[in-house]
């Protein structure tokens, strides 16, 4: 018997802000959470919870938050509740009318971060817009995983798959541009990631690549670098390999192609370059390719910080070479592709379709769908064939997430129609002509599809709604699917799976079931009677169910897309990236200031700090090497300006030799002025007013924007 939503008691659940998806005990009363307890009947979390979890709490129950539907009625930010029935009959029939002027190609959808994790909500965002004739759409990726998805589409033959280090097992891990003591790990699935990273640390250790001397390099060990310095760090780790024979010519020759062509480029860069661009020395990058190549179970695993830099494709494809060189690859606590409880064992990567389509702003090659994060200003406000009039943003907070903030708030005021799926009055809504409240995750049934995949210790967990939606917010499958059948078109499921609607309204959990049974651990309808099903899990298993002790790393073959089953080390794209390093060689001391980016442990992106037990201790600095604020006259506690070719921010200053000389960093997600009275209060600045939607600031192959390695001036404001 599985307790119902709103029933009194506790509710086994999971937290859905990042890829940790910690177990938890919502305790209900009176139809209300009054507790948040870590679940230790959870089978991997078995405990683990951060502060964001109690602070989903708050959200839930935040007096700022949407409960109806709104209607702008005045200026950005004023808004009246409606009916949903006038909110969704006026969305219809504006909709339909931006259609037959501008063509379905005019609509567009931006779905952010908080989807990854709520069920099947990228695939049916973007089936509804799809269905509408929508042909350009938009999300993280080119502010997040670009560079790590096209590495992943050049060396394994198709875009879909990230690797992961098989972390409970790691005897070395190389971080370069992660945080995971504050992040909790990113792209992978390890909420008890810290106790594996201690233990990885007592044997052959833990090496954080990073600008700043983080939480997680503080812990372990420290390498610093430069922004933008990781490309050459990694020529040099390969130049040792090669020079000292430290690499596994057998394993190469059973699963690589291209590697005497990226030996010989290697061979072509001198030790000289390589030293003064990665500004480290080639002992100590010596060392490091020693150390990776004597362990016996390493890997190089990138994440935020080698994604939205200047050559961050080549950096992503080079660290796969050192795993691939070193047979660090598909081996136990090396790197590992994994296969998701949705799809069977044998389940293939989705092929490559990398530049077959290009934006129409920039003319970027498309690499997995999405449009260039930095294009969609200019998508709305350039005139022509395919400009977007209709904007749907569900789930994301753009004027803050992505470049040129400013830009973006000037181009969503000019949309004809502005669609806003969310539970905050943000910077990004407050210009939509509606706001349609949907439920926190404490309030809807979901289950964990899109991460199973990336979990060393996988599971499937499936829960209910802890208590229903709270006010009149509805779940997001239910908005679109109203709109699109007030408008005659089949809900996005049924348009997902070929249908055409007649035969009802698709119920999600109808896919998620049939996939899951399919699947690796599934029940084959009957076969497998011991296999799982979304009633078994529901049944059987309400804290979760740990399906393999240990992700198989045999999984990792087959999602190698080339028909031959083998990774490339070599590509016509590594060989133009290797061509661009020649020709712009990024000078990293030439005086310059260079900022990037830090996230908080109190703090989420660009919402969350609304919760006092989020911000409490959350204070936005520009953190700046003594030596830097010294050259500038500039005191610790002080104000300074910020100012990038694109904008200027102001801020507070921290003096702190935790950065390295040469860069700043600031984080992102702060300078408020949505209708939340805390976030409002706080003394931040939005940092991305500084990076630029100029494709000339993009990395070309990706169109990743960079939003690290930003060149600024700071001066005393
Ligand atoms: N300078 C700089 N910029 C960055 C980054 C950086 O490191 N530096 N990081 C980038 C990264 S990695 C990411 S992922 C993006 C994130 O940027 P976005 O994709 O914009 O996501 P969030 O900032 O997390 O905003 C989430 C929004 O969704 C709402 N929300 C939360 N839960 C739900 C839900 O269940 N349903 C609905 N409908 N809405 C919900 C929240 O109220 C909030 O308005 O920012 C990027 N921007
Ligand atoms: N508490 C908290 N947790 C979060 C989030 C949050 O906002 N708050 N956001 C979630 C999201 S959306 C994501 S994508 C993940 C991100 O997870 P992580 O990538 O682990 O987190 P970040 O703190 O962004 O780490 C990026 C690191 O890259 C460094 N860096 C910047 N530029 C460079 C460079 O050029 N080279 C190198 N080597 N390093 C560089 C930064 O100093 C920073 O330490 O975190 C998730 N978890
Ligand atoms: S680490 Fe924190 S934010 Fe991430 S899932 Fe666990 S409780 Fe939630
Ligand atoms: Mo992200």
């Amino acid at each position: 018997m599985t307790i119902k939503p709103g029933e009194d008691g506790l509710h086994p659940t999971y937290c859905r802000l990042c890829e940790a998806q910690c177990g938890v005990l919502a305790d209900v009363k009176d139809g209300k959470i009054i507790n948040i307890l870590p679940d230790r009947d959870h089978p991997v979390s078995k405990g683990h919870l951060c502060v964001k979890a109690k602070g989903m709490l708050e959200v839930t129950y935040d007096d700022d938050r949407v409960l109806t539907p709104l209607k702008r009625t005045g200026k950005p930010g004023e808004f009246e509740p409606v009916s949903w029935d006038d909110a969704l009959g006026d969305i219809a029939t504006r909709l339909g009318d931006v259609i037959e002027q501008h063509g379905g190609t005019s609509v567009s959808s931006y779905i952010g971060n908080p989807a990854a994790f709520s069920t099947m909500h990228y695939g049916y965002g973007y089936g509804f817009i799809r269905m509408l004739g929508g042909d350009k759409f938009f999300n993280a990726q080119h502010v997040d995983t670009g560079a790590r998805t096209l590495a992943s589409d050049q060396v394994f033959g198709g875009p879909g798959r990230f690797p992961f280090p098989d972390i409970p097992d790691t005897h070395l891990l190389m971080i370069f541009g992660g945080n995971p003591l504050v992040s909790h790990m990113s792209l992978i699935s390890s909420p008890r990631a810290r106790n594996h990273l201690d233990a990885i640390h007592k044997r052959d250790g833990v090496v954080v690549v990073d600008p700043r001397r983080t939480e997680t390099a503080r812990r372990y060990e420290h390498q610093p670098i430069k922004p933008d310095g990781d490309v050459w760090l990694l020529i040099g780790m390969l130049k040792t390999l090669l020079e000292e024979s430290l690499m596994q010519p057998e394993f190469i020759a059973e699963h690589v192609v291209g590697w005497d062509e990226l030996a010989t480029e290697i061979a072509g860069w001198s030790w000289d370059q390589v030293v003064e661009n990665a500004d480290i020395a080639e002992d100590r990058i010596r060392e490091l390719a020693r150390r990776f190549a004597a362990s016996d179970a390493a890997a190089c695993y990138g994440r935020v910080g080698t994604n939205r830099g200047r050559f961050s494709t080549l950096s992503n494809i080079l660290m796969d070479a050192i795993n691939l060189g070193t047979g660090n690859f598909g081996k136990r606590g090396a790197m590992i592709i994994g296969v998701s409880a949705f799809e069977p064992a044998e389940g293939r990567n989705m092929p490559s379709s990398y530049g077959k389509r290009h934006s129409r702003f920039g003319n970027i090659p498309i690499i997995a769908g999405p449009h260039p994060g930095g294009s969609l200003a200019d998508e709305i406000l350039v005139p022509g064939d395919g400009q977007i009039h209709a904007l749907f943003v569900d789930s994301g907070n753009p004027v803050i997430s992505y470049p040129d903030g400013d830009k973006t708030a000037r181009a969503f005021e000019s949309l004809d129609l502005f669609v806003s799926l969310d539970f905050y009055v943000t910077e990004s809504n407050r210009y939509a002509d509606y706001i349609l409240p949907t439920p926190t995750f404490y309030e809807r049934a979901d289950i964990n599809d899109m991460w199973s995949a990336n979990a060393p210790e996988p599971w499937v967990h499936y829960v209910d709604a802890a208590v229903p939606p709270m006010g009149q917010s509805r779940l997001e499958y239910d908005i679109y699917a109203d709109i699109a059948e007030r408008m005659g078109y089949p809900d996005p499921i049924s348009f997902l799976m070929g249908k055409d609607g007649s035969e009802g309204r698709g119920d999600l959990f109808d896919i998620v079931d049939a996939n899951l049974r399919r699947g690796v651990y599934g029940d084959q309808f009957g076969e497998n009677p011991d296999g799982l099903s979304v009633e078994v899990l529901r049944e059987r298993y309400p804290h979760g169910v740990q399906t393999l002790e240990r992700m198989d790393t045999n999984f990792t073959w087959n999602k190698i897309s080339y028909p031959d089953g083998r990774a490339r080390a070599w590509t016509d794209l590594v060989e133009s990236e290797f061509a661009r390093l020649r020709k712009e060689k990024v000078k990293l001391d030439s005086g310059e200031l260079r900022l990037f980016g830090r996230r908080l442990l109190h703090g989420m992106n660009s919402w969350m700090h609304n919760s006092d037990k989020v911000i409490r201790n959350a204070r936005p600095t520009l953190q700046m090497h003594p030596i830097d604020a010294e050259a500038r006259q500039i005191e610790d506690g002080g104000r300074a300006k910020v100012a990038s070719r694109n904008g200027q921010i102001n801020v507070i200053v921290e003096i702190t030799d935790e950065v390295v000389e040469g860069s700043v960093n600031y984080p992102h997600g702060f300078g408020h002025d949505g209708n939340w009275r805390k976030a409002n209060e706080i003394d931040g600045a939005n940092v991305n007013v500084l990076a630029s939607s100029d494709p000339a600031d993009w990395e070309p192959v990706t169109g990743n924007c960079h939003l690290d390695g930003i060149v600024v001036e700071v001066s005393p404001a």
